[in-house]
């Protein structure tokens, strides 16, 4: 029986029909996910509503990549079948199996592991997914065993360990995942720790601070399926009596804070439908979104404060410990006057 391999984006044999196939992938914008909205460390709005804006990473403001990508694996998977006459295996996924997808990438000749620990690509930067198939076929490596994978271009740049505002750097190419807001924000259930809080400033899914100061990712191309776009939510008139959503547009750029804080579950639900951020759950969001609110600058004294307040309080009214506490932090740190901070 042929052993089993796993077969990078570019692994296949050179030359042949599923080679020009696996090339036309690799030019394919669509596992590229940077669009040409400004960055997290250049995103904000001036005046006091910035302060009232949370930040969902790049990558969770369209659809799920998951299925957006396996459509493209499961195509690759289509064009070797054609290309190979023997049965083979072949099973395609994308962030789902326990494999250490950056190294084999790195082997695949894809790029190389950068101080931020991503894969990082000479022309692509680190704006994109990694696409696993898994197959039986024996395929011709893509470097061949005398060859060496791309260098490592991070030369004595330190942007990303020097940014990352919780630390989550133990030293350059190693980090504590249990620092990082990304895992903070999408992965803990119980309650951020109290040290994460302030660092976590906006952030109410994923962080993209890391990729967003490398030099790296100044070029990155832009893509400009719709899938990737931030969704966006348009509240028709009709709907505005059955709904506890505000009147007014809202998108998964840049969300209003308050919007989302006065989700309930079931508006989690159909917004979130088919996206990333459902995996942090209504619970995951709305204790982000206190966090966030607990760091804005929100003056007392303001109808915005008044109405935020009233939310957060009923919030902390919940039998639910890690949503009630996390709105009781909130409400500590916005009821302060100006948190010590609005100089
Ligand atoms: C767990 C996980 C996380 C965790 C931990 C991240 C981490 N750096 O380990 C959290 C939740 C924090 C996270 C965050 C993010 N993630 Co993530 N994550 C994963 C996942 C599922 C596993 C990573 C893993 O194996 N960690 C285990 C530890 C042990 O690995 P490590 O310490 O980093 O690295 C070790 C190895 O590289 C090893 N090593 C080095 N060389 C070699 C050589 C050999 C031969 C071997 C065996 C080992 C080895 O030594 C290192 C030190 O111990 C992968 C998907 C996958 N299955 O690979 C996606 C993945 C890494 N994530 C991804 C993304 C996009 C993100 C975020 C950008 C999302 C966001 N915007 O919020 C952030 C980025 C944060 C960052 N700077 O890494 C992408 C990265 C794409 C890319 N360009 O690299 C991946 C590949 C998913 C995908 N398929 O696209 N993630
Ligand atoms: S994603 Fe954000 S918190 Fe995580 S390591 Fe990068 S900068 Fe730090
Ligand atoms: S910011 Fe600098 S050190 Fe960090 S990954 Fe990019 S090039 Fe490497």
């Amino acid at each position: 029986m042929a052993r089993p391999r796993l077969c990078g984006r570019n692994e296949v044999p050179r030359g042949s029909p599923a080679s020009r196939s696996a090339k036309r992938h690799a030019g394919n914008p669509e596992r590229h996910y940077n669009t040409a909205r400004p960055l997290s460390i250049n995103s904000a709005l001036p005046g006091e509503d910035s302060t009232r804006r949370g930040w969902i990473s790049r990558y969770a403001w369209g659809d799920d990549y998951h299925d957006v990508l396996r459509e493209r694996l499961d195509a690759l998977v289509e064009s070797l079948r054609e290309r190979f006459t023997g049965p083979f295996e072949a099973r395609a996924y994308v962030d789902t199996g326990p494999v250490q997808e950056r190294v084999l990438a790195k082997y695949a000749g894809l790029g190389w592991l950068g101080k931020n620990t991503l894969l990082l690509n000479q022309m692509l930067g680190s704006f994109f997914f990694l696409g696993v198939i898994l197959t039986t076929l024996d395929l011709e490596p893509t470097l061949g065993a005398d060859q060496l994978p791309p260098p490592d271009l991070c030369g004595s740049c330190r942007r990303c360990l020097d940014a990352c505002p919780t630390q989550a750097f133990v030293e350059p190419y190693v980090m504590d995942a249990r620092k990082c807001i990304s895992y903070l924000t999408i992965e803990l259930r119980g309650a951020i720790p109290e040290e994460f809080r302030e660092p976590m400033g906006n952030h109410v899914f994923g962080c993209d601070i890391c990729q967003d100061v490398c030099p790296w990712n100044r070029r990155a191309p832009i893509v400009t399926i719709p899938q990737f776009q931030p969704r966006v939510f348009p509240q028709p008139e009709e709907n505005l009596a059955s709904t506890s959503l505000p009147p007014q547009d809202e998108s998964l750029y840049l969300p209003g804070l308050e919007w989302l804080l006065g989700l309930s579950e079931a508006d989690f639900r159909e917004l979130f439908r088919g996206s990333p951020v459902k995996r942090t759950k209504w619970r995951g969001l709305i204790r982000n979104a206190c966090i966030a609110l607990g760091n804005s600058r929100l003056r007392p004294g303001t109808a915005a404060h008044d109405r935020i307040s009233d939310l957060l309080e009923r919030l902390a009214a919940l039998q639910d410990q890690v949503l009630a506490e996390s709105a009781r932090w909130a409400l500590s740190r916005i009821q302060s006057a100006r948190n010590g901070r609005d100089g």
